[in-house]
């Protein structure tokens, strides 16, 4: 037949967070715990070894330069402070595959592939494809996690991984597969007014955004190089405008 429709069917999201039970939960806990380390590392004078390649108002996007057999492997951070909206809010739009495509702008699509626990799921990317390259995808679970401040003084953080994996009913082949280690690692500032009454004009979101991505096959670097200085610094100011749209008239989501 013609027009058949394709129906795309997951388990619903069990209410419940990752269990340690679950297969994937030693491999999850310790990608997180990596990603939150990282944010109390304090750079040390002289040693940065990041360049800039975008700076506009309070975010700064760097990279490094590494290859790999002929393959970039440029790892990618970006630092941003956005006023109005808090580290649970970014976390749970950038989490959250029902709105994710009203913000991303490199996807041709996004699917849930497995629903692990309310908190995580295994996803599908196909990428847009950039001419003169072949087209990409990507298979990743994505987990949010709210943790306590390392210490009093250190705010909450709010992060969300999403990290490559395999899955049965995506095998690669169709798409080159592209491998990523992405973080979204939050944490809000609030400055109490006067009297007591907060709102989005007392808070801050820090966000500290990683992405370390195998582009998984033989991309022309000048080409992929400009994609990524170009898409990055898009992607987190589009990104950081839509959570700030999308939340400026709903009570705030500490
Ligand atoms: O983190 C972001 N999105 C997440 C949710 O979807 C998720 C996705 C990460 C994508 C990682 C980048 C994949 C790069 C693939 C390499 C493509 C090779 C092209 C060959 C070029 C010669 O964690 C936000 C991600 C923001 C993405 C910025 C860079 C992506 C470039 C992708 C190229 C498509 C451009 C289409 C132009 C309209």
């Amino acid at each position: 037949e013609e027009n058949k429709i394709a129906i795309k069917t997951t388990k619903p999201p069990p209410k419940i967070l990752l269990q340690p039970s679950n297969p994937y939960y030693d491999e999850i806990n310790e990608v997180v715990s990596r990603h939150i380390h990282r944010i109390y590392e304090k750079t040390k004078g002289g040693e940065d070894t990041w360049e800039c390649i975008a700076e506009e108002g309070e975010l700064k996007v760097y990279k490094r330069e590494i290859e790999e057999n002929g393959i970039v492997l440029d790892p990618l951070k970006a630092v941003h402070t956005v006023t109005g909206i808090t580290g649970h809010e970014v976390c749970h739009h950038f989490w959250d595959i029902k709105v994710r495509m009203d913000w991303e702008a490199t996807l041709e699509s996004s699917d849930v592939v497995e629903w692990l626990s309310e908190d995580t799921f295994i996803c599908h990317n196909v990428i847009k494809r950039v001419w003169p390259a072949s087209q990409r995808d990507a298979v990743f679970w994505t987990h949010i996690r709210h943790v306590p401040g390392e210490s009093d003084e250190e705010p909450d953080v709010w992060i969300v991984v999403n990290y490559s994996t395999d899955h049965k009913s995506v095998p690669a082949g169709k798409y080159v597969r592209v491998t990523m280690n992405v973080a979204m690692v939050c944490q809000t500032i609030i400055d109490p007014p006067a009297d007591g009454k907060i709102t989005r004009d007392n808070i801050r979101c820090k966000i500290s955004y990683t992405a370390d991505v195998n582009p998984g096959g033989w991309a022309p670097a000048s080409v992929l190089r400009a994609v990524y200085k170009r898409e990055y610094p898009r992607f987190l100011k589009r990104f950081t405008s839509y959570v700030k749209d999308a939340t400026a008239k709903r009570e705030v989501m500490f």
